[in-house]
């Protein structure tokens, strides 16, 4: 009896011993990624190419969705929207805002429009997202599939106290950052926010304001995070991750104006009088690849034969069924092959394309109602 149990406390102690050997060495590779997020307003321009469609050459003058003068009481292609934009630490200075150098033409982000900078982390790191809101409108920062407690949600409901009782309020720490408020959400990246067995080595969620969600999300709030396996990324001097694939990002979504938490901000007088109110609502539904319609989502340029990631997204409501499709080549998005993938509100999917055929491609939404509005693009393969 006595010497099993030697033999148990032994093997325990071993255990230990390797647990705590591959802690310090899993704590070695893991590292905290802290990123200086702002939401910020800005004039956001669907379709900055207007009145030429970049698609089919055509004049756009009339089109209810972009023209100013289609109707009296049509908004047009310009609105106040709400962006989160990337910034160095403290919040020095603007690295990745829509008009700042980064997503010019060119830039490795050009591509991503009004959708959120790229959260990067490995599996088994530490976001840190240091958050400033800058809007008029109470917003937040709320993740998908990362692990988070209560200060790390971002989402206001009753999950702390008894409905009734006093002092009980929905808004917990994080919950709701009000214009010019900061809070620093922390979110942990176990194995089971990362790739699945049947995932590629990495995989993308959204994260969005939640501040109520509908609103806010339609004012421009939704941003990617990727995580990636620990062996599937290098690293720079500095510890940044440097994948081994081109990584484009969209997000398709109609964004509808008429239930922004900005509409106060684009129709200070409410709905126009003497108009159609079904015209008027159409025409504030904007059918956008990351807010960019009829071609004017460009940056999606890569080299024939090099590996490429795209990352799919989708938000909105029922109408918000989409189904993004690469014209020239085929894709494979957990080990199925496509060439059109199929994404609901809130879902996302992450493909591997082969970019085996050199040309400028479209690449589009298949919905119908979605193409006749304008959410189409090109990608070139040199
Ligand atoms: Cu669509």
């Amino acid at each position: 009896m006595k010497a099993n149990r030697e033999r148990v406390f032994g093997l325990a102690a071993l255990a230990a011993i390797i647990f705590f050997v591959l802690g310090m060495a899993g704590n070695a590779l893991a590292a905290e990624r802290h990123y200086w997020i702002k939401a910020e307003e800005v004039q956001w321009d669907f379709m900055p190419s207007w009145p030429l469609n970049l698609m089919d050459g055509s004049d756009m003058t009339g089109d209810i969705f972009t023209d100013p003068n289609a109707f009296s009481g049509a908004k047009g292609r310009i609105y106040t929207k709400a962006a989160y934009r990337q910034y160095t630490e403290g919040f020095e200075q603007l690295i990745d805002g829509a008009f700042a150098p980064s997503r010019e033409p060119g830039a490795p982000n050009e591509h991503m429009g009004i959708t959120g900078p790229a959260i990067r982390a490995v599996v088994g790191d530490t976001i840190v997202v240091h958050f400033k809101n800058e809007t008029s409108i109470d917003t937040s920062v709320h993740p998908h599939g990362v692990l988070y407690d209560k200060t790390g949600e971002g989402a206001p409901y009753i999950d702390n106290c008894n409905p009734g009782d006093p002092g009980c309020d929905p808004a917990g720490p994080g919950d709701v950052v009000p214009p010019g408020g900061e809070h620093i959400y922390v979110w942990g990246v176990p194995d089971r926010a990362g790739p699945g067995p049947n995932d590629a080595s990495s995989i993308v969620w959204p994260y969005h304001a939640h501040t109520p969600e509908t609103a806010s999300t339609n004012a421009g709030l939704i941003g990617p995070i990727v995580i990636y396996r620990p062996n599937a990324v290098g690293f720079d001097a500095s510890g940044a991750i440097v994948t081994r694939f081109r990584e484009f990002f969209t997000l398709f979504t109609i964004f509808n104006e008429n239930a922004s938490a900005l509409f106060d901000a684009n129709f200070p007088n409410g709905v126009p009088k003497r108009v159609d109110p079904d015209e008027f609502e159409e025409s504030n539904l904007m059918h956008g690849m990351n807010g960019l319609l009829w071609g004017n989502n460009t940056g999606y340029n890569m080299q024939a034969g090099e590996k490429v990631r795209w990352y799919i997204m989708a938000m909105g409501t029922e109408v918000d069924m989409h189904t993004a499709h690469w014209h020239g080549v085929t894709l494979l998005r957990n080990g199925h092959r496509e060439d059109v993938t199929g994404i609901f509100p809130a879902t996302t999917a992450t493909l591997e394309m082969l970019t085996d055929n050199p040309g400028k491609w479209m690449f589009h939404c298949h919905v119908n109602d979605h193409l006749d509005a304008g959410m189409m693009t090109t990608f070139t393969i040199r």
